[in-house]
C-alpha cells in the first residue's frame, strides 16, 4: 500500500543549506550550479523528453538491454526485494520491470519531490499489491533510509547513468555509501553510460530541437525561486559538449552579454562569453566502471550490454 501514516513526500528544498550551498557556487571564481538543481516539476518534464529524442540514446539503449536481458537478470538478482529507486523521476524504468523484479516494496527516491508524488500515485493504481514509499530528498550527498524502508534484500537501482554527475571519486565514495546500506542479502542493479564516438555524445547533449538547451537554461528559473534572483534567461545560452581530457560532457550556460545578477544576500557580474557550469555526465570504460563497484566494497559484478556497446547495465551483488 502507499503510506499513509507518515507524511507523504516531503519538500526539499525548505532546508536552509540550499540557498547557502547554491549561493557560494554562484560567486565561486568559476561559478557552477549543481546539476540537482535542474530537477524541479519543468525540469523533470523536461528530461522526460530529452529522453524521447533520437539523439538521446541512453535511456533506449538502456531499456533495449532490459528487453534482451531482462529475464537474465531478473534471474541473478532475485525477486521479492525491497526495490530501492535512486532518482525514480517518473518510475517508468522501475514499473517496466515490476514484473519480472516482483519487488515487495518499492522505495522511490528523487529530489524533484512534487513530479515524483504524482507520479507514484498513478503507478500505485497499477500495482496495489506493492508496498510504496516515496521519498523527496537529496540522497547525492547523504542517503539516510527511514525505518519503513525494509532492510531485508535491499536491491538497489541506479539506472539511466545519472552515477555519471558524480566525479569518479565522488562517484566511489556514493558507491560506498549505497554498499553500505544494501545489508549482506542485498545489491545494486546500475546503469552506466560507456564511452563512445565523440559525435554521438556531441549531438546526444545539444540536440536539434534545443530541448536540452531548454532542460540546462530551466536550471536559472528554478534559481531565481529558490534564491529570489533575476538571472534574465534570454540572456544565456545553453552549451554542451564532449570534453575529451576529462572523460565527461560537460553542459554550461553562456553569457551572451555583460549580465549584473543579484540573489537574496549577493550578487555578480557575468562578462559577456563567461559561463556557469551545471552538469557534468561522465562515460567509463567498463572495466572501469567494474573496477570502481570493487573499490566501493562490492563483491561481485555481471554486466550487460548493447550490441554497440554504448551502454552497461551491471548487478553489484554486496
Ligand atoms: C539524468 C544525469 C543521466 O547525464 O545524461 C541529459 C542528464 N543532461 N541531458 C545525463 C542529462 C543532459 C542525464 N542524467
Amino acid at each position: 500500500m502507499l503510506n499513509a501514516t507518515s507524511p507523504a513526500v516531503p519538500a526539499v528544498h525548505d532546508g536552509l543549506h540550499v540557498p547557502a550551498e547554491l549561493a557560494a557556487s554562484l560567486s565561486a571564481r568559476q561559478a557552477w550550479i549543481s546539476p540537482k538543481f535542474l530537477y524541479d516539476p519543468l525540469g523533470s518534464k523536461l528530461f522526460e523528453a530529452i529522453c524521447e529524442l533520437p539523439e538521446y540514446y541512453p535511456t533506449r539503449t538502456e531499456a533495449g538491454i532490459f528487453d534482451l536481458h531482462g529475464v537474465e537478470i531478473a534471474q541473478t538478482v532475485g525477486t521479492g526485494a525491497t526495490l530501492i529507486d535512486l532518482g525514480a523521476g517518473n518510475c517508468a524504468k522501475a514499473a517496466s520491470l515490476f514484473p519480472l523484479l516482483q519487488p515487495r516494496q518499492y522505495v522511490p527516491i528523487d529530489i524533484s519531490a512534487e513530479f515524483l508524488h504524482d507520479a507514484v500515485e498513478r503507478l500505485h493504481q497499477r500495482f496495489r499489491h506493492i508496498d510504496m514509499r516515496p521519498l523527496g530528498m537529496d540522497f547525492s550527498s547523504r542517503l539516510d533510509l527511514p525505518d519503513s524502508v525494509r532492510a531485508e534484500r535491499r536491491l538497489f537501482f541506479y539506472p539511466g547513468s545519472s552515477i555519471g554527475n558524480f566525479t569518479p571519486d565522488e562517484a566511489r565514495d556514493f558507491l560506498q555509501r549505497v554498499h553500505a546500506q544494501c545489508g549482506r542479502d542485498g545489491g545494486l542493479l546500475i546503469g552506466i553510460d560507456l564511452a563512445k564516438d565523440h559525435a554521438v555524445l556531441d549531438a546526444a547533449y545539444d540536440d536539434a530541437l534545443g530541448v536540452t538547451a531548454a532542460f540546462n537554461l530551466n536550471v536559472l528559473r528554478h534559481v531565481n525561486r529558490l534564491l529570489d534572483a533575476d538571472f534574465d534567461i534570454r540572456q544565456w545560452r545553453h552549451r554542451g559538449f564532449y570534453n575529451p581530457a576529462q572523460g565527461r560532457v560537460e553542459m554550461h550556460l553562456e553569457a551572451q552579454t555583460v549580465q549584473h545578477v543579484t540573489w537574496r544576500g549577493g550578487s555578480r557580474r557575468f562578462a559577456a562569453g563567461e559561463w556557469i557550469h551545471t552538469e557534468n555526465s561522465y562515460k567509463y570504460r567498463q572495466s572501469d566502471a567494474v573496477g570502481l563497484l570493487g573499490q566501493a566494497g562490492f563483491a561481485a559484478t555481471r554486466v550487460w550490454t548493447d550490441p554497440k556497446q554504448w551502454f552497461a547495465v551491471v548487478y553489484a551483488r554486496a
